[in-house]
């Protein structure tokens, strides 16, 4: 009689424990699905980033023959902007300084070829934009 008392007060216990066990496995298990897909194309628009006096990405490229916009998101607090030049260095496009600010370029139709493209304020930021 002892013996089953005993065995009896286990089995109480072991499943006061498969209890608390059981209740701490029911953890978050529906997580929320991140929607955040950032891939929807606005056009031809192109957005160069200016951020710790440098642009991201510093290659792109445009369609020849037609106006293209680009998108300046400067994040600096330092005064950024894009000026698009020809191979011999004359300036085709000198977009708006700004700070801290995104800014929209409409730029004219271009030949394909390179183009170096720099800030004003930070010659030694630099780019290229390819037409093609
Ligand atoms: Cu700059």
């Amino acid at each position: 009689m002892k013996h089953r008392a005993l065995a009896v007060g286990l089995v109480v216990i072991a499943g006061l424990v498969a209890a608390c066990g059981g209740s701490g496995s029911s953890a978050a298990a529906s997580a929320p699905a991140a929607s955040s897909g950032a891939s929807a194309a606005t056009g031809d628009a192109i957005t160069v980033v200016a951020k710790d006096i440098a642009f991201s990405p510093t290659t792109i490229s445009a369609p020849a023959g037609k106006a293209f916009t680009i998108v300046l998101d400067n994040k600096d607090s330092a005064p950024h902007n894009i000026a698009i030049s020809d191979a011999s260095g004359a300036t085709l496009f000198k977009g708006d300084i700004v700070t801290s600010t995104k800014i929209t370029y409409t730029v004219n139709a271009l030949a394909a070829g390179s183009y170096p493209f720099k800030c004003e304020v930070h010659p030694n930021m630099t780019g290229t934009l390819t037409v093609g």
